[in-house]
């Protein structure tokens, strides 16, 4: 084997864990609907799941749809994954489906609450035709079964 073709072969995967507007607010307002974790627990949280199965992860929030876009396409080159909490954008961006579609990589989406409890307008998701799996409702947990689920869907 070449050097190059062992360096592929042994390089930790990675996945892009993504979170949407307001996210970077978690812990500080809120708790009764979003719990008392940080997104920097979050983050901690996701980097021992994936660590668990021999991934790495690259974490971002923002609060800009067409951040979070260009995050979407980037993730073609660099990972096997993406987890993504698209925050209130699940519910209004035609744009975040497309460019998840676009990019072909196995996609798990996640809602710390259970949306289906909520107001009717958080019921509807467009992510969620074209994400592999959704995790609603379980806290933060959800990060980690989504990353188990990208570990391990084959
Ligand atoms: O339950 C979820 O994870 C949501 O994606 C959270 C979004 C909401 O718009 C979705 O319907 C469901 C809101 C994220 C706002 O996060 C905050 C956290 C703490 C304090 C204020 C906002």
């Amino acid at each position: 084997m070449t050097d190059t073709a062992s360096d592929a072969a042994s390089a930790p995967r990675r996945l892009l864990v993504l979170n949407g507007p307001n996210l970077n607010l978690l812990g500080t307002r809120e708790p009764a609907i979003y719990g008392t974790a940080t997104l920097a627990d979050v983050e901690a949280l996701c980097r021992n799941r994936a660590g668990v199965h021999g991934l790495e992860v690259d974490f971002a929030q923002s609060n800009h749809e067409g951040v979070l876009i260009d995050a979407i396409h980037a993730a073609r080159g660099t990972a096997a994954g993406i987890v993504i909490n698209p925050g209130a954008f699940t519910h209004t961006s035609i744009a975040i489906a497309d460019a998840i579609s676009a990019v072909e990589l196995p996609v798990i989406e996640v809602h710390l609450s259970n949306v289906h409890a909520r107001e009717a307008f958080r019921h509807h998701s467009y992510i969620s035709p074209v994400a592999a799996a959704v995790f609603i409702g379980a806290g933060i947990n959800g990060y980690g079964y989504a990353i188990d689920q990208l570990a391990t869907r084959g």
